[in-house]
């Protein structure tokens, strides 16, 4: 057993629906990073465009102004980046400042040529399991049994990203939490993590601050605001070590390292991990 990395959430973007407008300037985006680095993130995901059910895409130029200087102060800095895009131009400048994992959204799907940059690249990839843009995805939150559908569709990903050139031992599967997810859905995909590991590849999770956290425990009068949920997610940290995945992406790192020093503690594993 190994204590999960932390991937600390840096979104350069007016929008998100957590941290947007917090660190749209490059300067505060840059300060950013650097502090969740002190505070123990092994690993630092660079965003351009928010996510958010019903958010509008920037233009890719616009979202390319966004992440470049950050990316290339931070991998200049030392820190390891990965770069949050659905674009294959957004990420081969990204990639040539210095970020060494793409974080896709989409897995690949949202852009045709994505796969090639990557492959031609020697950084690894996360693909999100993903049914389209925000704009309307939460309408294909249909599911029969969400856990299986969600497999079948991450290793039709991993087919279809093996068989651009993509070095499997390169991929990294995410199950996509909130994106085409409604609670239950994110709950049950929780409850599978082992099964989604058995397919073989790294899992990233990302649970922080998202919607479910705030339902949970609450009526609708008294859903936990965005700025509080980072509690309950340090616990899904806690809960996403034990059922062993790679890494957690999450804006409060240190909240989070609390609660795998404890996981830690507690299952006797040793803390020190590198990306
Ligand atoms: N969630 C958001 C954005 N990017 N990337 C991965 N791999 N997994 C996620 O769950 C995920 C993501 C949601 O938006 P945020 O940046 O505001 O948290």
């Amino acid at each position: 057993m190994k204590r999960p990395l932390v991937m600390g959430v840096v979104n350069v973007t007016p929008d998100s629906f957590s941290d947007g407008g917090a660190w749209f300037d490059a300067g505060s985006a840059i300060a950013q990073g650097r502090l969740l680095h002190s505070q123990g993130a092994d690993l630092v995901d660079i965003g351009g465009e928010s996510t958010r059910p019903g958010a509008l895409r920037p233009d890719p130029e616009e979202e390319l102004r966004r992440v470049v200087p950050v990316v290339r102060a931070l991998a200049e800095d030392g820190i390891t980046v990965s770069v949050d895009t659905m674009r294959a131009a957004t990420a081969a400048r990204p990639l040539a400042a210095g970020a060494r994992l793409v974080n896709d959204v989409s897995g690949g799907l949202a852009d045709p040529d994505m796969a090639r940059v990557v492959a031609d690249s020697d950084a690894d990839f996360v693909a999100m399991h993903w049914r389209g843009h925000s704009a309307d995805m939460q309408s294909r939150a249909r599911y029969d049994d969400v856990l299986a559908e969600v497999r079948t569709e991450l290793l039709a990903r991993v087919e279809a990203l093996t068989a651009a050139g993509i070095d499997p031992a390169r991929l990294i599967l995410d199950p996509g939490l909130g994106f085409a997810k409604a609670a239950e859905h994110n709950w049950a995909l929780l409850r599978g993590l082992d099964e989604l590991r058995g397919l073989g590849h790294r899992v990233l999770l990302g649970t922080s601050r998202k919607g479910f956290l705030g339902l949970v425990g609450r009526t609708p009068h008294t859903v936990r605001g965005t700025d509080e949920r980072d509690i309950a997610t340090a616990v899904t940290s806690a809960y996403a070590a034990d059922a062993g995945v790679w890494a957690v992406r999450v804006h409060d790192v240190s909240a989070t390292i609390d609660a795998l020093d404890v996981w830690a503690a507690w299952r006797g594993v040793a803390t020190d991990v590198a990306p």
